[in-house]
């Protein structure tokens, strides 16, 4: 055990940068910033029980909440004087930058704290700090006002025992807020007490006067289960594995697969959480991946027809990672992950070959791990076999790529939701105000779609209205049509009520019956039935689809009620949002239209003679039908 004495202190330089530029020294001078001041007095007790001096801690926080006592009864800070600087080894402690012993190479035997910058920063920042020292069965104290001594170590008299108590009251010039946060301090303690096995840590609340004990004689390990039962996780093997190792740093690590939680590695570095990981995860997820797959491979356990993922190892796994090292380089943006290169091989070569032997001396726990390991990659595969299969179906239609003019609506993918196409851009903005965002989704088409009766499928796919109404559709064309992936409930063209709209109906009719055959015979397509006048008699309002409707309501409801009003739409894109909404779009109060495939036979020669080539076929048609069409319309 290095012994110190005054000389060893490097003496580097005043005080008063910290002052100036704290955040360059403690990260900030927020809550976390005043919580280092408490962490750095903290670590230098707790350097004082790894070295072994010291096994009982206690901190205290004042009434006021904004003051500290921490002491332990190690060996007590020299007083002895400094030889160079003719002080006390005490009061350089407290009044030089990164004084102390921390500096010295070889001696990872330091918590750290915040990253060793040294008890001097503390006193700088701290309104006012006292220094208690028991040592040689006398007691001495001194006092200072941000960094300054307010005179020598005085001797109060005998004392029993040794160690070192620090009381120090942060700055209010320095941090905005100085409150110290009692839940804050109590966890710190909490894991000190697991990290550090055996050692007695206090923590002593005046404002709430509560006073905790926490103490462990099996360290990580009471850690791991705490952790375990916190979780509600369930063992997969009775005992944990455990492994501590003190060979140039400090390696402490207690894990255990289990059932029920997620893969959770909580690990420290010099007692600092390491919330973001870094190279010693790496190392131990490296080490055990690697005594794992050696203990399958060596038993012969390699499973028929699955292969073993990392993932599939560390599923479950809950693991407490302690390490202690010199030198340690933190990164991000909190600091809280660890980047010496050298952690990595440190860890996994540690870790390795020492749970590989306890593997092959634990045969029955070795055998549940790899049957819970074989278990979740068997687990993985038929999931991502699933996945696949959900994903190929909803390939075309997840929403990366569905057409930039499509206003989907947030029920995609359900029954109840309906797709509009919209003739036009100056409907569709209509019906995109006008619409249940919910379950409506709407599809504008530009001006007069193809007319597919004799194009083929990679024509149709040519066409960018026809081929973005297949992507927002989402179940494919022609004979790749699969109506499971079809992302609406209702298809439902909505198109002017004059014979323009009616040739635009047509038309989408003829592409959706030749390439989406499935559609059409499963009753998914509608056409809407948007109003051509609005009759305002009286009071009243009354919609009419046509001018035979006009006339019925004219006749019904005009007779000697003076002048009716009538207006004619000339196209949806000049109906309000809300009319459109209640005339057209509305589930509860529009009439919609569910075209039928009554025989294929029939529908495919009617549209062909209509919308084929044959202009004399259909020249033809029409007349036969005319006096039928008009029938129809009674
Ligand atoms: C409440 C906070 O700071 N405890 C500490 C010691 C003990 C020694 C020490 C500290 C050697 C000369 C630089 C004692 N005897 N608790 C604490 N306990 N620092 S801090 O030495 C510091 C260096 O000054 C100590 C023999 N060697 C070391």
């Amino acid at each position: 055990m290095p012994s110190y004495t005054a000389k060893d202190i490097t003496v580097l330089e005043g005080l008063e940068p910290v002052r100036k530029r704290p955040g360059m020294y403690i990260g900030g001078v927020g809550s976390t910033g005043l919580h280092h001041l408490a962490w750095e007095i903290l670590d230098n007790a707790v350097d004082e029980a790894m070295n072994g001096f010291a096994s009982a801690i206690t901190v205290t926080l004042h009434e006021d909440g904004a003051s500290l006592t921490v002491s332990d009864d190690g060996r007590g800070i020299p007083v002895d004087k400094h030889p160079k600087s003719r002080k006390s080894a005490l009061e350089v402690v407290f009044t030089v930058l990164h004084a102390g012993g921390k500096f010295e190479h070889g001696s990872y035997k330091t918590a750290g704290g915040l990253h060793g910058v040294g008890a001097s920063v503390v006193c700088a920042l701290s309104k006012e700090l006292s220094v208690t020292v028991k040592r040689d069965g006398e007691q001495w104290e001194q006092r200072f006002k941000q960094g300054v001594a307010q005179g020598p170590p005085k001797k109060l008299g005998p004392a029993r025992g040794t160690g070192t108590t620090v009381f120090f009251r942060p700055d209010a010039t320095i941090f905005p807020k100085v409150e110290f946060d009692a839940a804050v301090i109590r966890e710190r303690l909490e894991v000190a007490s697991y990290l550090h096995k055996g050692v007695k840590v206090v923590f002593e609340d005046e404002g709430a006067r509560t006073r905790e004990v926490f103490q462990h004689d099996d360290g990580i390990e009471a850690y791991l289960r705490a952790i375990l039962a916190a979780a509600g996780a369930r063992p997969s093997h009775e005992s944990a594995f455990v492994l501590a190792r003190d060979n140039g740093m400090r390696l402490d690590l207690a894990m255990q697969w289990t059932e029920g939680t997620d893969e959770q590695i909580r690990s420290y570095v010099n007692g600092i959480p390491t919330g973001s990981g870094g190279t010693h995860e790496h190392g131990l997820r490296a080490g055990v991946g690697k005594a794992i797959r050696n203990f399958i491979d060596t038993h012969g356990l390699t499973p028929k027809g699955v292969t073993i993922a990392a993932e599939d190892i560390r599923e479950g796994l809950v693991a407490v990672l302690s390490l202690f090292v010199a030198e340690p380089q933190f990164q991000g943006q909190t600091k809280d992950r660890l980047n010496n290169p050298e952690a990595l091989s440190a860890v996994d070569s540690a870790v390795r070959p020492a749970l590989e032997h306890w593997l092959n001396h634990n045969l029955s726990m070795a055998e549940a791990i790899v049957a819970r390991i074989i278990l979740a990659a068997r687990a993985r595969e038929a999931s991502r076999a699933a996945q696949q299969e959900v994903a190929r179906k909803n390939a075309t239609s997840n929403r990366l790529n569905l057409p930039g003019k499509l206003s989907d609506c947030s029920a995609a993918g359900r029954d109840d939701s309906e797709l509009f196409i919209v003739e036009g851009d100056s409907a569709g903005g209509s019906a995109k105000q006008g619409r249940d965002r919910a379950r409506q989704a709407i599809l504008p088409l530009r001006g007069k779609v193809l007319n597919v009766e004799s194009a083929s499928v990679s024509k149709v796919l040519e066409n960018k209205e026809l081929s973005d109404l297949v992507t927002a559709l989402g179940c494919g064309i022609g004979k790749h049509v699969d109506i499971t992936r079809l992302r609406y409930g209702r298809v439902i063209i909505l198109a002017d009520a004059d014979s323009d709209g009616n040739h635009i109906a047509t038309l989408l009719l003829t592409f959706l019956y030749r390439h989406l055959t499935p559609l059409m015979t499963a009753g998914k397509v509608f056409l809407a039935q948007p109003p051509l006048y609005r009759i305002d008699i009286g009071k009243e309002t009354h919609w009419a689809l046509d001018d035979v409707q006009k006339a019925q309501i004219l006749e019904r409801h005009a007779k000697g009620r003076g002048t009716p009003e009538i207006t004619r739409f000339k196209g949806l894109g000049e109906m309000m949002p809300k009319v459109l909404w209640e005339t057209t779009l509305n589930p509860k109060t529009r009439r919609l239209l569910r075209v039928e495939v009554a025989d294929h036979i029939v529908t495919d020669r009617v549209i062909n003679e209509l919308m084929g080539k044959d202009a004399s076929a259909r020249f033809r048609f029409i007349m036969e039908r005319a006096e039928e069409a008009r029938e129809l319309d009674v």
